[in-house]
Parts: structure tokens; C-alpha cells; sequence
């Protein structure tokens, strides 16, 4: 077929081209992953082609000025209106327009080709956080910038930042891929648009409050990756990096398992309940009520013991929500942080205080610390439960209807 001599062609020119280059830190990571390695290829032939054009119209330019200059030829040759020229530069163009665009057609249509993969993540982008959501195992959970590296980066810290390992690139938990696996990406956002990017993994995409974007990756070398938000989403955009970690099959395995999840096709055990034991939460509408900020509620698994809003459930919840959304800045011990001024939580008259005062302030946030009224009432209530009951603070329990009554 022609089809297929062009793009062994097209293969065999990208091979030999990409050949040429030398990995350089000025150079686009050629990267780990069937596509990137194309993308790589396609930059490296457009940049052989741009170099080629450049010789032959600088050189032809060069060579004219110097050797066609008035002193040697006073009397200029005239080939106004040529025909043959105005064919040659309207042919060759074209020409190589086509050969630019056979290939670049060709991964651009690979890209979108998300069919056959193996299982599905949705990645949701949250000011100023990633969520993973396993689909297909059961898995969820959020990924933070790294306690180091935000410590690091309050003003007046005193850390030096240098000494910080992968500072600013470093995460609580990495997205945990198994290499050799086509993995399909469904991109969100809960807020404003973000962009997952991962260089050596992957191209960029716009994570859209509303909208899913789809992506797939497959990982060929085991390896720690690492990227960054790339779209300005507000004030902690520089601190909402991406960790992947590509894992062997069978450790991959036994990170699912370890992570309570269970690979596709595996017998439903416990997980599966919990599932269903979430799903009826949800029906009777303990869940949170708006479809977007469900992904908030669903990172907290205890949902399905919710009905009964004891104390018990609360904490346990309240623990997690904790985690995800608080202790970034008041610390897992509620010490805050003297030095950034984020106040410590033991003991602070807010949260052994009324109730009413303290659901306001989660809701509407205060100063420098964010509004979390996009959580569900159960969420609300029960880090608020968590923080009036935890490090030695005694103040009693807050229900979600409490919560609901001060939206
Ligand atoms: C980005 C950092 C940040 C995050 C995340 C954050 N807070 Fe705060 N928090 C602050 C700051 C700063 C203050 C002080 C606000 C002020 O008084 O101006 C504060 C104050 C408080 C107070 C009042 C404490 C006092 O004694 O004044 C409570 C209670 C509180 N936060 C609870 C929470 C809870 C619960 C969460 C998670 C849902 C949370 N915070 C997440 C930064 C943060
Ligand atoms: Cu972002």
C-alpha cells in the first residue's frame, strides 16, 4: 500500500534524523513513551527541514550578494515574470508542506486513538491539587505538593531551597502507572482550567472545569516522572506539581492491592462493597449535591457510613478530609505553621469554640486561607468534627445539617 511506504519512509527519515541530534537540556526530552518518542521525531524533522531552508535560501542569498555584487555585475540580469521560476517556488513549497504534514497527521491521530486501552483514570485538577481516580480498581486519592518542599516555600521559611530534594516537584503520592499498560486519562477540573503535563510522558492537556479531555499513555521504562500544572490557575499555580510513577506489572499489582483497590476482572471482594455501600449513601442523598464537587466526597470513603453522622464516622472521615484540604498548612498535628502565619488549631478559640463561627470560616475562608464551600456538608462537618476532637481539643460533634443551616 502506498499508505505504508510513506510512513516507512516517514519512520526511517525520523530514525535517521533523530539519530543526528544529541540529547541536549536545550532539546525537548525524548521521553519514555511511544508517543513522545514520535513527537520527539517530528520536532527533530521539522527542525532538519527549517535548518535545510535556512542553508539553501541564506546560502543562495549569501552567495548572490557576493558574487553577483555591482562592482562585478553593473548590469543585473533580468528574469522578471519568469515562469518557470514562479512554478519552482510555488511547487517546492508545497512539496515540502505535504512531507511536514503526512507525519505530523499521523501521530496527531495516534494522540486522540485512546480505544483499546487497558483501564481509565480520571484526573481532576483542584486549586491547588491533582485527584486520581482509579476507575476501573477502585482506587482515589489526592496528591499534594510535598510537606518538605511546602515548608520550604513559605516566605520566611529559612530553609534553603537548594538542599530541598526535586523541590518543588515532589508530591505526597505519585499517580502510580504499570509500565507497558495503555492507560486512558479523562481530565477534569473542579474549578478553574489547569493542564496536566508530564514532559517525558506526555504532551500537555487542559483539565476543564465541565468538560473531559481524553489522553492515553504507555510507559516503556520503569521510572519516577515528574511535571507540572501548565496553565495559570491562580495563586498556587507554581505548587501543584505531578509526580508519575511507573511500576513493573506485578508491582503495580501489589500497589492495587495494598491501596484496597482490585485489578480489572479480579474477583469483587470487600471493595466492591464499599463501593455499593457508597452508592447507597448516595441515594439517599448524604453525598454531596453538586455533580463536580461528588469528587470531593468520593475521596472520602467513609461516605457510606455517613446516615448515622456519629461522632466514630465523623472522625474517621474528618481524618482524611483533614489530610486532603488542611494539612498542607495547619499540619498533621494542627500545629499550623509559626512561620507562614497558619495558625495552630490546638487550642485555638475558633475551634473550641461556637460551632457557627468556625463553619463560616471553612465555608467563606479568611486572610490567606481558601473558602472550601465547594465541599459536601458531611465533608464540612466532619473535619470540623475531626479538628474539635483531635491533639487534645474537646469540643464536641458538628452535623452536616448544622453545616447545611449556615450555607
Ligand atoms: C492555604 C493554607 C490553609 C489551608 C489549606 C487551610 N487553612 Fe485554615 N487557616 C489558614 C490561615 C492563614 C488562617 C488564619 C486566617 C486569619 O485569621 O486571617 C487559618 C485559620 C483557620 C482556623 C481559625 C484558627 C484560629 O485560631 O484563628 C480554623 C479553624 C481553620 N483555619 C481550619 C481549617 C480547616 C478545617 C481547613 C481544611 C478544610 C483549613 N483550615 C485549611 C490557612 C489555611
Ligand atoms: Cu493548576
Amino acid at each position: 500500500m502506498e499508505k505504508a511506504k510513506f510512513q516507512a519512509a516517514a519512520a526511517a527519515l525520523l530514525a535517521a534524523m533523530a539519530g543526528v541530534a544529541q540529547a541536549s537540556p536545550y532539546n525537548l526530552p525524548k521521553g519514555v513513551t511511544e508517543l513522545t518518542q514520535e513527537v520527539y521525531g517530528l520536532h527533530m524533522l521539522i527542525f532538519w527541514i527549517v535548518c535545510g531552508i535556512g542553508v539553501v535560501v541564506f546560502g543562495a542569498m549569501i552567495y548572490s550578494i557576493f558574487a553577483h555584487r555591482k562592482s562585478r555585475h553593473p548590469k543585473p540580469a533580468d528574469f522578471h515574470e519568469s515562469i518557470p521560476v514562479e512554478i519552482a517556488w510555488t511547487v517546492i513549497p508545497f512539496i515540502i508542506l505535504i512531507g511536514m504534514a503526512i507525519p505530523a497527521a499521523g501521530t496527531l491521530i495516534k494522540m486522540e486513538d485512546t480505544e483499546n486501552s487497558e483501564f481509565t483514570i480520571k484526573v481532576t485538577g483542584y486549586q491547588w491539587k491533582w485527584q486520581y481516580e482509579y476507575i476501573d480498581q477502585d482506587i482515589d486519592f489526592f496528591s499534594t505538593l510535598s510537606t518538605d518542599s511546602n515548608e520550604a516555600r513559605q516566605l520566611g521559611s529559612g530553609v534553603d531551597v537548594y538542599k530541598v530534594d526535586n523541590y518543588l516537584l515532589d508530591v505526597d503520592k505519585p499517580l502510580v502507572l504499570p509500565v507497558g499498560a495503555k492507560v486512558r486519562l479523562l481530565l477534569t477540573s473542579n474549578d478553574v482550567i489547569h493542564a496536566w503535563w508530564v514532559p517525558e510522558v506526555t504532551g500537555k492537556k487542559d483539565a476543564i472545569p465541565g468538560y473531559i479531555n481524553k489522553m492515553w499513555i504507555q510507559i516503556e521504562e520503569p521510572g519516577v516522572y515528574r511535571g507540572q500544572c501548565a496553565e495559570l490557575c491562580g495563586r498556587d499555580h507554581g505548587f501543584m506539581p505531578i509526580v508519575v510513577e511507573a511500576l513493573p506489572r506485578e508491582e503495580f499489582e501489589a500497589w492495587v492491592a495494598e491501596q484496597g483497590g482490585r485489578m480489572p476482572g479480579e474477583d469483587a471482594g470487600p471493595p466492591q462493597m464499599a463501593s455499593a455501600a457508597r452508592v447507597a449513601a448516595a441515594d439517599i442523598g448524604v453525598a454531596s449535591e453538586a455533580g463536580m464537587s461528588d469528587a470531593g466526597a468520593g475521596a472520602s470513603e467513609p461516605v457510606g457510613d455517613a446516615p448515622a453522622a456519629d461522632q466514630a464516622s465523623l472522625m474517621e472521615q474528618g481524618e482524611t478530609v483533614y489530610g486532603n484540604y488542611c494539612s498542607a498548612c495547619h499540619q498533621a498535628n494542627g500545629q499550623g505553621m509559626a512561620a507562614a502565619n497558619f495558625p495552630a488549631l490546638v487550642d485555638s478559640p475558633i475551634v473550641t469554640g461556637p460551632a457557627d463561627a468556625q463553619i463560616q470560616q471553612i465555608l467563606q475562608g479568611k486572610g490567606a486561607m481558601p473558602a472550601f464551600g465547594y465541599l459536601s456538608d458531611m465533608d464540612i462537618a466532619s473535619v470540623i468534627t475531626y479538628t474539635r476532637n483531635s491533639w487534645g481539643n474537646d469540643a464536641g460533634v458538628v452535623t452536616p445539617a448544622d453545616v447545611a443551616a449556615q450555607r
